[in-house]
Parts: C-alpha cells; sequence; structure tokens
C-alpha cells in the first residue's frame, strides 16, 4: 500500500492574483470570498483537501500589501508570515504578465523566510493569448527567486489544478492526516456567514466602502431544519449607512438574499438572515475593535 502523506501548503501572493479562486478550486468547494477588488480576504482560512492517499491542507492568506498604514491592513500582512510557519510547501501566485512591485514585495519576505519548498503557481493564463509568452515571464521572475516547481495555472477554468494538486501531494511528508476525512475547513458555521455577507457587500458597493466594513453575527441560532442569523455590518462614517442601506433598503435586501443564497448552499439547509448597519468610527485602526471583528 503506498504510503499516506499529509501536511501544510500556503498559498501567498500580492493581492488580486486569484489565490483564493485557487482554493476554492482546489478543495472544489466555495469557503474563500473572492471579487475583482484587491484585499477581499482578511484572514487565514484553511480548505482541506483528503483523497485515499493524500491531505492536504492550503492555507489561503490575504494579498500582501506594502507599507500597510492601517492596523487592519498590518493585522492582514501579519496573517501572511504567520501562515508560513511550519508550513511543508509555499505556493507563491504571481498572475501571468503582470508581475510588478508587489510580487517583489512577497519575493522579500520569501528571502527572508525559511521555506522548505517554493512552488511559482503562475494564475489566469486563460488570459494569454499566447503561450509562449509566459516563457519569458518565467524567465524573469525566476532570476528573483528561485523555485522548486513552476506550474501555469487557470484557477477559473480549472486547467492546471489536478497537477499542481498531485505535485503537492507527491512533496508532502509521510503522515497520518491531521483532520478528519470529511472535514473540509478549520472555519466555523458563524464565520462563512460574516464572510459570504462582506463578499456581497464588496461586490455591490463602490470606491473606498468595502475597505471600511465588516461584519459580525450577533447570533446564530440552528434550530434543525433552519438557522437564525442576525448580523451586523460595521461602517466607519454616518455618511456610509444610508449608501449600505440603498434606497427603500434595496442594497441590503439583495445583498442579504444573495449572502442567504450561498448560505444555504453551503449549510444545505435554510436561512433566516436579518441584517443591521451600525457605525463605529475608525474601527479599521483601532486594535479593540479589530478584536471584536475577530482578529
Ligand atoms: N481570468 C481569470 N481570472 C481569475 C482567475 N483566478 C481568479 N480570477 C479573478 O481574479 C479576481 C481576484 O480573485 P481572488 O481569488 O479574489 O484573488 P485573491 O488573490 O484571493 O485576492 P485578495 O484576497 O484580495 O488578495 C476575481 O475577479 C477572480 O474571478 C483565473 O484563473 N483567470
Ligand atoms: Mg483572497
Amino acid at each position: 500500500m503506498k504510503e499516506f502523506r499529509s501536511g501544510h501548503v500556503s498559498i501567498i501572493g500580492k493581492p488580486n492574483v486569484g489565490k483564493s479562486t485557487l482554493l476554492n478550486q482546489l478543495i472544489d468547494q466555495k469557503i474563500s470570498i473572492v471579487s475583482r477588488k484587491p484585499q477581499t480576504t482578511r484572514w487565514n482560512i484553511n480548505g482541506i483537501k483528503t483523497s485515499n492517499n493524500y491531505q492536504i491542507i492550503f492555507i489561503d492568506t490575504p494579498g500582501l500589501q506594502i507599507n500597510p498604514k492601517f492596523t487592519l491592513n498590518r493585522y492582514m500582512n501579519k496573517e501572511v508570515s504567520n501562515s508560513l510557519i511550519f508550513v511543508d510547501i509555499v505556493l507563491f501566485v504571481v498572475e501571468a504578465l503582470n508581475w510588478n512591485d508587489l510580487d517583489v514585495n512577497v519575493v522579500k519576505l520569501l528571502k527572508n523566510t525559511k521555506t522548505t519548498k517554493l512552488f511559482l503557481v503562475l494564475n489566469k493564463i486563460d488570459k494569454i493569448p499566447k503561450k509562449n509568452q509566459l516563457l519569458s515571464d518565467i524567465n524573469a521572475i525566476s532570476k528573483e527567486i528561485e523555485f522548486d516547481e513552476i506550474i501555469p495555472v487557470s484557477a477559473i477554468k480549472d486547467t492546471g489544478i489536478k497537477r499542481l494538486e498531485e505535485l503537492v501531494a507527491s512533496c508532502l511528508p509521510v503522515s497520518q492526516p491531521f483532520y478528519p476525512i470529511e472535514q473540509i475547513t478549520d472555519r466555523s458555521e458563524r464565520f462563512f456567514a460574516a464572510e459570504y455577507i462582506r463578499e456581497k457587500l464588496i461586490i455591490r458597493l463602490n470606491d473606498e466602502i468595502p475597505y471600511q466594513l465588516s461584519v459580525t453575527i450577533e447570533e446564530f441560532n440552528d434550530t434543525g431544519n433552519l438557522i437564525h442569523i442576525n448580523a451586523c455590518i460595521w461602517v466607519e462614517k454616518q455618511g456610509q449607512k444610508p449608501i449600505v442601506i440603498g434606497k427603500n433598503g434595496e442594497v441590503l435586501k439583495e445583498v442579504g438574499r444573495l449572502a442567504r443564497l450561498d448560505l444555504e448552499k453551503l449549510y444545505d439547509k435554510k436561512v433566516n438572515l436579518k441584517t443591521w448597519v451600525k457605525v463605529k468610527s475608525k474601527w479599521s485602526n483601532s486594535k479593540t475593535a479589530l478584536k471584536k471583528f475577530g482578529f
């Protein structure tokens, strides 16, 4: 019989390169929220993939920022460095043909970290018309830091993902699984409720508002067939409250409806979701507020 392999794999990179999309594709389930705006992910999220021969614990992380100004952003960067402690493999995700200073910033972190194995994952190759363009990209990136493997993928189109998974699994140490085989994440049902609401808000709202809102779950009551959820959306300024609520409450209603549909799929139960909007001035720079919001 083949020996069972198991280990931890951190997914890191600058904002918006598709780390969360990749995690969701790798574990065949949407657990990490995704949007076309940078800085969507705020917390590390474990996604667990178990097969007959291996268990991989993938850690999705926030996009690494350069010189973050707010406490929130510093905490997000700290999540990235925390994810690198005790991992077996690091997946450095970049967007094909879009290398810039933000990627160099990630290289700096990697050079200061002792990693066992480093894979370069070139994502979004579906956007590249001529695949030979990738070669010069790979050559340029390889000058910055040395990689054990280079894997071009499209997280959205599911191209190269199986190969990536198998390569990762073959490099893990022989070990018993860390989690029960049916478990797909270490995060709670409450966590996903807050995250899905935040995702719908990010997608719906413009300008700076997505960066200045946070969601807390004030009540989560599973009655068997139905889950009652009361959620509070926190904004930084009084003027943001009517924008989040919308004319006749239409924004909040639509956000609530879309979040509820996703949550019903995830829990496989009916959900009754109520949302409120409250103001907490300068929460993104307050350690006390950030503690309440889950940091
Ligand atoms: N064309 C294309 N778009 C992709 C691919 N993967 C992700 N995207 C898009 O890229 C955007 C960002 O995706 P995310 O998965 O949220 O990126 P992220 O790296 O997790 O972003 P942060 O959490 O903000 O750091 C979204 O609009 C995705 O749909 C891909 O393979 N091809
Ligand atoms: Mg993300």
